[in-house]
């Protein structure tokens, strides 16, 4: 199996690369901001919960997270591979998917970052909040506080795969097509 962790902050264009990546490779996209906004359209429990967080910029509680992501990976065994789209975004949650891989003899393949600067994702979280309907890119401070959140809570998650040697960067500024380019470079040599 071939497992990939999409890393990168808010607004890197972990999702929009994810997609592509799915159609060449035929990996599951199991993304945990996809899957909070589906249950928060569905007004489910979860949702609500994820919405007090979302809405802030702040991270979901790792055991809320942690949970919806095994019940995910568990329905869906049969795969060829992972892309993990904005998991794991705290250590506790890099610890919780090695176990849960490692069920399975599996283990994360790489760790590929998409390198973009505050200002970028400023200015593309803004642009997108005006047709996306998300509270969280409408608000530019609360942008700057996720932005915050990821340098604080989950940039650690590149180091902690780096030590094992799983970790790279990409430049994630430019046209979508040339990063995927980029991407498939590195994809290619995993799969
Ligand atoms: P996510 O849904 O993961 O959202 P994201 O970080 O905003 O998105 P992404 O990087 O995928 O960017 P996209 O491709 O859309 O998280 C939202 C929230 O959910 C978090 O803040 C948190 O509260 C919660 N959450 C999710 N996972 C969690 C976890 N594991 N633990 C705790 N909480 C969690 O691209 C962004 C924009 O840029 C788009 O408009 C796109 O069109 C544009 N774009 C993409 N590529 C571009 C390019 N090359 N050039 C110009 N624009 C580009």
């Amino acid at each position: 199996m071939t497992n990939l962790i999409l890393f990168g902050p808010p607004g890197s264009g972990k999702g929009t690369q994810a997609t592509k990546l799915v159609e060449k490779y035929g990996l599951l996209h199991i993304s945990t901001g996809d899957l909070f906004r589906y249950n928060l359209k569905n007004n489910t429990p979860l949702g609500q919960e994820a919405k007090t967080y979302m809405d802030k910029g702040a991270l979901v509680p790792d055991s809320v997270t942690i949970k919806m992501l095994k019940a995910k990976v568990d329905e869906n065994k049969n795969v060829g591979g992972y892309i993990f789209d904005g998991f794991p975004r705290t250590i506790p949650q890099a610890e919780a998917l090695n176990i849960l891989l490692g069920e399975d003899n599996e283990s994360i393949s790489a760790l590929i970052a998409l390198d973009v600067d505050d200002e970028e994702i400023v200015s593309r979280l803004l642009e997108r909040g005006k047709t996306s309907g998300r509270a969280d890119d409408t608000d530019e401070s609360i942008i700057r506080n996720r932005i915050a959140v990821y340098k604080k809570e989950t940039s650690p998650v590149y180091d902690y795969y780096n030590e094992t040697g799983h970790s790279m960067k990409i430049k994630g500024i430019g046209s979508i097509d040339d990063i995927f380019g980029r991407l498939c470079n590195e994809m290619d040599k995993l799969v």
